[in-house]
């Protein structure tokens, strides 16, 4: 496709971008009848509450427009170094609020909205948020992006876009069901879909060998059958700095090629029936959190967004003469986790086999383009992909991964001469169970850096998942602890909160976090504590309406709040929270506690688990059947409930964590790589309960042992228990508590008397319990016992929820961008 200086326009008018609508009530009401009237093609009166919405949505998007167009004229001007973030996921969340925050038009729309008759509240409401990644690691690259164009740093988001994200959580009988996310079916008003530069991405064949013009020895690959990849583009606006960078989503459309060919064999069925398995590439995202399954489908997805990305980037970013020695020069590519390793196969095969690169030279520009950072420590996480499959959808790259393999292997032996056990250890290749590319190994050693996601997590990357790889390469290893972005998380989120803090110290924190500092003082300031406290009164109130409105839950009112929202994970331990609800319930009923002497609390989960993860349903059921029977209950008075509002998601997460008092971090050590719903409700003025897990340790320092409940086994203990041989019904005989416990449970006292329907998760709980939640549990109900003490001096409780917002600013994905700008991305320039 053409682009660039080709055009010599003679009208004055087309020689400056357009200009922006008039930025007052006047310009936006101008603007957003236009955009109604001749986008929608609609009348006021006539138009509907999406019509109203989406007409709003573009009217917002044309403000952002010229920043868009500035932002990429003078990136391009300047050769500016990219940084390419290569991720299967997005977890963006609403766009409207977002931007109508960073373009400051919050008010300006407010006021055009009510002089329309219409409420803004209403339309926002209206949007779906595209739900294009599963949890954290998604959301770790949405926060990403937007710290990157708030720093204004060149940066290009690469992923897919899926035409259904995320599952939509419903529960039947409190089981969960899922429906497909159909974000698009409305209109999407926020993305630009550019089909004439869409490009061809290859599939399966076979390779052959040729010689050169220059007589040497050359391979090339003969694909079976290819599909257009079709970029979509998204705004990432910085926060009130007028940069706006890209998101580039890839969509998967049949090439013409591809069902010609069948129809002109006369088979017109066959050739539609072709379009659609072209286009499941980018169909669904693959609802697994943690887990990758082994299926064909995704590794084609993989390999079809970044083989378009790199293609994207060389051909149509690069200006067309560019030497691609010079390739780390103008790019760096972040691996988000392996889902993107296929990439560094993909760059030395376009260098090797299609610009002539000899093997030494591209694998030298090669390393020097890529960086991979790990976001797991489950063995069951790491993604491996069988030889056969590679073989069969990506023959050249297999090759590829081979030849990488071997010479890398080489250098093992050469380092560590008659260590054969080392070699066969580090290899890229597994021989057992299947013959396999263990793809972490792979990025390992083609990146220049690797980095884990909070200090605990990077040391035992270093130590117990990748100990040869830092024993060779001790420098190729760092950290970067997680962050979130503050403008999603706090300043949109919490606005009552935000508006205390910049009261109180300024706005200046919202790009600069760590002036949340300056509250500290405020903390021992009396009246400072009181409206504090009215500020999350106020937000529970809020959170009531809208589970009302959303789910028909009725939230009791002046309840703690006691929060556990995250994916369904057995490793999480949500059965551990469940198990101290039923543990304070079976006290009440037992008559061993009188209801009128606990800490009323209302416990909040949301959490989706992977369709096919049996055991994380089980629990889903569960805590739902638990849910009922205590609402249902008069002998609990009313001072404990259990709202499990169904579909858990960004937009849920921006009200329900402002309104949170106690955050629920419970993972056993070890096996939460970082979290980061952690640091948004630290961020929101909540308290944790946690273990030594993830960056709940940098939490705890930061915020000081007193402002922290602290319960469970360290890593180490939790090596030296399995070790020593983990059986967990010892502590079923050990602890009366968890006796009692697991006994009402066992009893069907939650499932209508039935046991059989409880029989599994106990069983597993007795003689399983992978993740150890027996072994924690008194000491969890011990830390429980510390929150309600806590939690009745409320004025101490303020206090330590004021100092766990001053003392958290540390955890602004502006900070985690810093850090890969100074310990990954630059350096590497200079090497
Ligand atoms: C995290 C994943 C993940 N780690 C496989 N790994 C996936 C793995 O679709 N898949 O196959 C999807 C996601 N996600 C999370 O990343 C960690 O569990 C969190 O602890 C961490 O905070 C987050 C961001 O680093």
């Amino acid at each position: 496709y053409v682009t660039g200086p080709h055009f010599e326009p003679t009208h004055e008018r087309a020689k400056v971008p357009a200009v922006g609508p008039g930025r007052d009530v006047d310009g936006f009401v101008r603007q957003f009848m236009r955009e109604l009237n001749y986008g929608q093609g609609v009348s006021l009166a006539r138009s509907t509450v999406n019509d109203q919405y989406l007409a709003l949505a573009h009217t917002v998007r044309h403000y952002l427009m010229q920043g868009w167009i500035q932002t990429g004229k003078r990136r391009r001007d300047a050769g500016d170094r990219v940084v390419g973030y290569l991720s299967a996921e997005y977890l963006l969340g609403r766009q409207l609020d977002n931007a109508l925050l960073a373009s400051d038009l919050q008010e300006i729309a407010r006021e055009a909205m009510n002089a329309c008759g219409l409420d803004l509240d209403i339309l926002r409401a209206q949007e779906i948020e595209p739900g294009l990644g599963n949890g954290g690691l998604g959301r770790l690259a949405a926060c990403f992006v937007d710290s990157l164009a708030t720093m204004d740093v060149s940066c290009i988001g690469y992923g897919i876009r899926y035409e259904y994200g995320i599952f939509k959580q419903t529960f039947v009988d409190g089981r969960q069901v899922e429906e497909p996310d159909s974000w698009l079916a409305l209109g999407s008003p926020w993305e630009f879909p550019q089909p004439d530069r869409a490009t061809r991405i290859d599939f399966g064949g076979h390779t052959e060998t040729y010689t050169g013009e220059d007589g040497r020895e050359r391979v090339r690959w003969v694909p079976s059958w290819d599909v257009q990849a079709i970029p979509y583009h998204l705004l990432v606006p910085g926060y009130r700095n007028g940069v706006v960078n890209t998101l580039r989503l890839w969509s998967a459309r049949a090439t013409s090629a591809f069902d010609l060919q069948l129809f002109n064999q006369g088979d017109y069925a066959e050739a539609v029936r072709a379009r659609t398995f072209a286009e499941n590439i980018t169909k669904v995202l693959y609802p697994e959190d943690s887990t990758p399954q082994g299926r064909e489908l995704r590794l084609q997805q993989q390999y079809f967004f970044v083989a378009a990305s790199l293609k994207d980037f060389i051909r149509h970013t690069l200006p067309a003469d560019f030497d691609l020695h010079q390739l780390p020069e103008r790019i760096t590519f972040q691996l988000n986790d392996t889902h993107p390793v296929i990439a560094i196969p993909e760059l030395m095969r376009l260098l090797v086999d299609e610009h002539d690169f000899e093997w030494e030279q591209a694998w030298d520009v090669t390393r020097r383009c890529f960086d991979y950072t790990c976001h797991t420590l489950l063995p069951e996480a790491l993604e491996v992909w069988p030889v056969e499959l590679l073989g069969r959808l990506l023959p050249r790259h297999l090759e590829i991964i081979y030849r990488i393999n071997e010479d890398f292997l080489a250098e093992v032996r050469e380092a560590f001469p008659g260590d054969e056990l080392r070699a066969r250890r580090m290899s890229m290749v597994q021989e057992h169970p299947v013959r396999a590319v263990r793809m972490a190994y792979l990025a390992t050693v083609a990146a220049s850096k690797v980095n884990g996601v909070a200090e605990l997590h990077s040391r035992l990357l270093r130590d117990k998942v990748l100990p040869d790889f830092s024993e060779l390469w001790p420098d190729k290893f760092t950290n970067v602890t997680n962050g979130v972005t503050p403008r999603r998380f706090v300043r949109m989120a919490n606005p009552g909160m935000s508006e205390l803090i910049t009261e109180a110290i300024g706005e200046g924190w919202v790009t600069d976090l760590e002036r949340l500092r300056e509250l500290e003082p405020f903390a021992d300031d009396a009246a400072f504590r009181e409206r504090f406290r009215a500020v999350k009164v106020a937000n529970k109130d809020r959170l009531r309406q809208l589970l009302h409105h959303r789910d028909g839950i009725e939230l009791p009112e002046g309840h703690m709040l006691d929060v556990m929202v995250k994916r369904l994970h057995e490793y999480k331990r949500q059965s551990l929270k469940l198990l101290h609800i039923v543990s304070l319930y079976e006290r009440l009923i037992s008559g061993e506690v009188d209801p009128a002497t606990i800490t009323p609390r209302t416990f909040v989960f949301g959490a989706k688990a992977a369709p096919g993860y049996h055991m994380a349903k089980e629990t889903i059921a569960l805590i739902n059947a638990v849910a009922k029977t205590i609402g249902e209950d008069p002998r609990v008075e009313g001072r404990l409930a259990v709202a499990f509002p169904a579909n858990y998601n960004v937009t849920l997460a921006e009200t329900l964590i402002p309104a949170a008092d106690l955050s629920e971090q419970i993972s056993l050590a070890g096996k939460e790589a970082s979290g980061t719903g952690n640091m948004k409700f630290a961020l929101n003025g909540a308290l944790t309960i946690g273990t030594d897990d993830g960056a709940n340790v940098e939490i705890r320092e930061l915020v000081g042992g007193d402002n922290f409940f602290l319960f469970g086994m360290a890593e180490p203990e939790v090596a030296a228990l399995q070790a020593k041989g983990y059986v967990p019904s010892s502590f079923y005989q050990q602890s009366p508590q968890l006796k009692r416990t697991l006994d009402l449970i066992a009893s069907g006292a939650f499932t209508g008397g039935d046991r059989s329907t409880v029989g599994a998760v106990l069983d597993d709980w007795l003689n399983t319990d992978r993740f150890m939640a027996m072994a924690d549990f008194d000491s969890y109900l011990a830390a429980q016992a510390r929150v309600d003490e806590a939690y009745a001096d409320q004025d101490r409780w303020s206090r330590s929820a004021i100092l766990n917002v001053a003392r958290s600013g540390f955890f602004s994905s502006d900070r985690s961008m810093r850090n890969y700008l100074q310990r990954i991305w630059d350096l590497k320039a200079r090497s």
